[in-house]
């Protein structure tokens, strides 16, 4: 099983994502339904280790928090970006979150990850896309910014190939602890 941690995002900042895509040839645009934010990938699992990550994932624990989507990036070369990726506002709770699972996955036995974590939500991948256009791409969209949504959780999914497109499956879903006044503090805070 090939598989992945993230956080999923809301159904309007996807689609305010997909809105993003267009007018670089050679992009391969994630679909709106596909787009997350990876906080760690496992790769190949087998069915015993499965067991062990699912239940090293519900130890992870900790407190939703609100978080937004800022600019736009790029990973590879410059001149020669492989994927067109939306950053996220540098966040401490997400940081945390991060290392929890990080730790947790550890302790399940699966090495360590020794990447540095760039949150970042992959908008598209590349093949031969002319610079320029990458640059106008940059250009008309340096001011995105998504509305500040709620994290309330993160899931476990599977990934496998598709049509052109690979299929995500949630395999566990974690959620993380509201706040007692969620409702007021959430409205308070704009999470809403
Ligand atoms: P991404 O967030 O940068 O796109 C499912 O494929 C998820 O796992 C994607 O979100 C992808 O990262 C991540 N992923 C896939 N292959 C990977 C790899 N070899 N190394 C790190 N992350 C990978």
């Amino acid at each position: 099983m090939r598989l992945f941690v993230a956080i999923p995002l809301p159904e309007d900042v996807r689609v305010g994502l997909a809105m993003l895509a267009g007018g670089v040839p050679g992009a391969g645009w994630v679909p709106a339904d596909n787009l997350h934010l990876t906080l760690r990938f496992l790769g190949e699992v087998d069915g015993r280790q499965f067991e062990e990550v699912c239940l090293g994932l519900g130890r992870v624990g900790g407190d939703a928090f609100p978080l937004e989507l800022s600019g736009v990036g790029h990973f590879g070369d410059r001149r020669q970006a492989r994927v067109l990726w939306a950053g996220v506002r540098p966040s401490e709770a997400l940081a945390r979150l991060r290392g929890r699972v990080e730790r947790n996955l550890e302790d399940c036995g699966l090495p360590r990850e020794e990447r540095r974590f760039h949150p970042h939500v992959t908008l598209a991948r590349l093949r031969g896309a002319p610079v320029e256009r990458v640059g106008r791409f940059f250009i008309e969209h340096s001011r995105y910014a998504s509305r500040r949504f709620l994290v309330d959780g993160f899931t476990l999914f599977s990934s496998h190939p598709g049509h052109g497109q690979s299929i995500y499956r949630p395999e566990a879903e974690y959620p993380l602890e509201l706040p007692q006044d969620a409702g007021v503090a959430g409205a308070a805070a704009g999470w809403a």
